[in-house]
Parts: C-alpha cells; structure tokens; sequence
C-alpha cells in the first residue's frame, strides 16, 4: 500500500543508479525528497557507518518508501511500477518485459559495477582505460541486441526500465569517452529518451547537489 508520504531518495547527482531512480519517480509523476551523498568528499560519505545503516552496500542509491529502506534501483523502479499509478515501467507482454529485463541487466550487471567508482579507485592509474574497455564491451553487446527489440524506444514503442538504464549509462560512457557514434541505435535511443522532460528535469546538471560550475 502506497503511503501518503514522500519517498526519500538517498543520491548522488553524477550516480548512473541514482538517476535511474529519479527518472522513474519522474515518468510516474511521484514527488521526492533528495538527501545528497557525496561519493567523493570528506573520502565518501556512502562509506559512513550512519550511511551503512541505509545500505549495507555503501552505494548509492537508498530510497526510503511505504515505511522500509530499498537499495539497488532495479528493485526500486520495479517497486514503484507495482505500487504506483501512471505508465507502466515494465510491459504487460511477457516477452516484451523480459526483453526490458534483459536489456536493463546487461546494463546494471555487465557494464555498471565495472566502471564503478570503487572499482576503478581500486584499478589505479589505468582507470579510465579499464572504464572505456568494459563500457566500450557492454555497448558491442547492446547494440545488437537493441537493434532488435528497439522501436521508437529501448523495447518497441513505450518507454521502459530498459530506457531508465540505458541514458544514465550513455552519459557515463561519455565521461569515460566512449564513442558511441559506433554504436547507431544507442545513439538514436538515447538522442530520442533526452529530449523526454522526466529525461531532462533528472539530469545530474540539474540536481540539489549539481556543484555550480557543472549546472547548465
Ligand atoms: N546495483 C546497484 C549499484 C549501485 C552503485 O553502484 N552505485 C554507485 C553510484 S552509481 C555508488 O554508490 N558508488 C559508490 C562507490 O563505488 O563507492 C544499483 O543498481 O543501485
């Protein structure tokens, strides 16, 4: 049962997973509070013990909701579809939806943890290089599976979770300096998904905790 509360989503502005989130409180028109965790000052507050409470995991995002604290923003999103009204997130076709799974795992199993900030930390002085490859890998295996589901969007022609994953990672395969002219239909998807106002309203450039000199 959905509580008359506002759900609190425990985030990073620059974080691909907590982006997510906000794109799918976005699209189903939920209203939130935001509590920065700054994965970088003071050596990261998600590594706090207070932090830790939230998510053992000690990453973001945590989203308080309906009385209980969920970490790793798939299960959020998929909680949001089953509690909330408004379009679905995950289609009603079976096969339709585990395409939409598919496609988000590919990208918050096989790409994400890889260029994590823990990890690349822990890589070194080749961080970016090792960033590059495993974004560079996931995309050679996205491509053509997108090439097949896609229609106007990630799975046919309505917007799922499959999109939700797919534009934060883009923009991280930006950072990381991928060239994603190579990879035609997550080009497309992604040109489409970022002129979609819960795609702008959610962009780490314009988050609570954007720092001044990355605002646009
Ligand atoms: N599977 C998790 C991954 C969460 C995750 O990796 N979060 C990153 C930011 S996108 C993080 O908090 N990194 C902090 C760190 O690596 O210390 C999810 O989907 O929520």
């Amino acid at each position: 049962m959905a509580s008359q509360t506002k759900p609190v989503l425990h985030g990073y502005f620059r974080s691909s997973c907590s982006w997510r989130v906000r794109i799918a409180f976005a699209l189903k028109g939920i209203e939130y509070d935001q509590v920065p965790v700054n994965l970088i000052k003071d050596g990261g507050q998600q590594l706090t013990e207070q932090y830790q409470k939230l998510n053992p995991m000690q990453q973001v995002p945590a989203v308080e909701i309906d009385g209980i604290t969920l970490s790793q923003s798939l299960a959020v999103i998929q909680y949001i579809d089953e509690t909330r009204p408004g379009p679905r997130l995950l289609p009603a076709d079976p096969k339709k939806r585990a395409q939409v799974r598919m496609i988000s795992d590919v990208i918050a199993s096989g790409i994400q943890p890889l260029q994590n900030l823990y990890v690349i930390q822990k890589i070194g002085a080749e961080k970016m290089q090792w960033a590059h490859h495993f974004i560079d890998r996931g995309f050679q295996a996205l491509e053509p599976i997108l090439k097949q589901t896609a229609g106007k969007y990630c799975v046919g022609d309505e917007i799922s979770m499959a999109d939700i994953c797919l534009v934060p990672q883009v923009y991280n395969a930006q950072r990381f300096k991928v060239d994603v002219e190579q990879y035609p239909t997550i080009k497309r998807l992604n040109q489409t998904l970022v002129e979609i106002e819960a795609f702008k309203v959610t962009n780490p450039s314009c988050q609570p905790d954007t720092p001044a000199d990355l605002r646009a």
